[in-house]
């Protein structure tokens, strides 16, 4: 908890053949020896993160992934891997030799101008060959950034992280606030923190403590009860506090102890706009009233927690659904970085808060779905609507209220 969370920190992947030095040239920006490097093509077979504060970047994460030309059943396996390591990628830097820019590179150029993902074009082994002045050129032209680096002799490194910094998102991390923007200075937040079994021992989970760190910083303050002493805090305090955050699992309860004037969300519906388009996802929760038995729903978890006897995702999610539809469902849980391409059997995805993952990440997930126009909710909007208690938990997001009334109505 000391350290910076790994879905706020910038990642950046590096992609290319293999045997090219992508291991070495990590080991080189961050001047350790954290991934394997030799002279076997195939080296690095799993994408290997490895968390770091590299100036001038701050905290980021480094994702070396398995070389993509890698062939056979296995190296078909590994090249999916590393496109899944493309979703989490933020800045990619696309590492080639001398040898130039052939229609591999290329493809992988293309890959990321159609993702949007800003990259730099790194040729490494410079101590061997100079890079093909052609080559060179024809990516300047292209206004395509470049280095030439030498990942063993440690030439060029500097103006690798340079060129990150530049290719690096505005503000990666701020955007957009958590709660904050809907906060005065002096502000009071009530949040309701269930201590239960799914509690982790002697801590907050992440959104929880993320929240109580955004209203500091708003020169805001907070007070932290668990739902049964709501009511009674409430009835304490001399004025109403500005709103009451409460885990989805006890809406219903904070829900009945909140006086009507006094605004309610959740720390999932908080997270679906931190984390995610919040809009979106809140016409996606409409669809849920559409649900009929029978239907298939995909639980798409971004972490892989040990799973609990009444797990929210596995247990609570799927049985409040069932109940709301009326009807057997067929849920689906994917937990951590799977997630399946083809989302066509399901009538809904219900997404968690994605807390430990990037924005990029869930933003790639959404884009997905509605791609294929299948409706994406997420945990705290799913829960609240089937509690009854959606349109109040959203009164504070008139957007993302729209939007939910829209997705219900259309039933889509
Ligand atoms: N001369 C020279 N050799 C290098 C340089 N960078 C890497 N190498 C060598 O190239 C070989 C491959 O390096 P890796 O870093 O393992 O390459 P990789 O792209 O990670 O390879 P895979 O994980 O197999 O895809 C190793 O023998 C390195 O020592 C460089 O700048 N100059
Ligand atoms: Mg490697």
């Amino acid at each position: 908890m000391l350290d910076t969370p790994k879905g706020l920190r910038l990642h950046i992947g590096l992609f290319g053949r293999r045997n090219v030095g992508k291991s070495s040239l990590m080991n080189a920006l961050v001047g350790q020896a954290v991934s394997i490097v030799s002279d076997t093509p195939g080296t690095t077979t799993d994408p290997v993160e490895k968390t770091f504060e590299l100036a001038p970047l701050g905290p980021i994460v480094f994702i070396d992934t398995a070389g993509l030309d890698d062939v056979g059943e296995l190296g078909e396996l590994r090249k999916q891997k590393t496109l899944q390591a493309l979703e989490r990628t933020d800045v990619a830097i696309i590492v080639a030799t001398a040898q130039g820019i052939g229609p591999f590179e290329h493809e992988l150029i293309a890959l990321m101008q159609e993702r949007k993902t800003p990259f730099l074009v790194a040729f490494n082994k410079c101590d061997l060959a100079a890079p093909d002045e052609d080559a060179l050129q024809a990516l300047q032209k292209a206004k395509i950034r470049l280095a030439t680096v030498s990942a063993t002799h440690g030439s060029g490194i500097a103006a690798v992280k340079e060129a990150l910094f530049h290719l690096a998102p505005e503000n990666p991390i701020d955007e957009p606030r958590l709660i904050g923007d809907l906060l005065s200075p002096g502000d009071l937040v009530v949040l309701v923190v269930p201590i239960d079994l799914g509690a982790p021992k002697g801590r907050l989970i992440l959104p929880q403590v993320q929240t109580i760190r955004d209203i500091l910083d708003s020169d805001a303050s907070c007070m932290v009860v668990k739902e049964r002493e709501l009511a009674d805090s409430l009835a304490k305090l001399d004025s109403p506090p500005r709103m009451v955050v409460c885990d989805s699992q006890v809406v219903l309860k904070a829900a009945a102890d909140t006086p009507p004037d006094i605004a309610l969300t959740t720390f999932s519906i908080l997270m679906s706009r931190f984390k995610g388009d919040m809009v979106k996802l809140a016409r996606g929760a409409g669809a849920i009233n559409a649900l009929q038995p029978g239907d298939k729903v995909l639980i798409s978890e971004t972490c892989s927690h040990h799973s609990l006897a009444d797990d929210i995702g596995r247990v609570k999610i799927p049985r409040w659904l069932r109940q709301f539809a009326g009807g057997d469902l067929q849920t689906e849980v994917v937990a951590g970085k799977d997630f399946p391409d083809d989302l066509s059997p399901y009538s809904l995805v219900v997404q968690c808060g994605g807390c430990m993952v990037t924005r990029k990440q869930v933003l790639h997930r959404q884009y997905l779905a509605e791609h294929q126009g299948i409706p994406m909710t997420n945990y705290g909007m799913a829960i609240s609507l089937v509690q009854g208690v959606l349109e109040r938990t959203l009164a504070c997001f008139p957007a993302a209220r729209d939007a939910f009334r829209e997705g219900a109505g259309s039933g889509s």
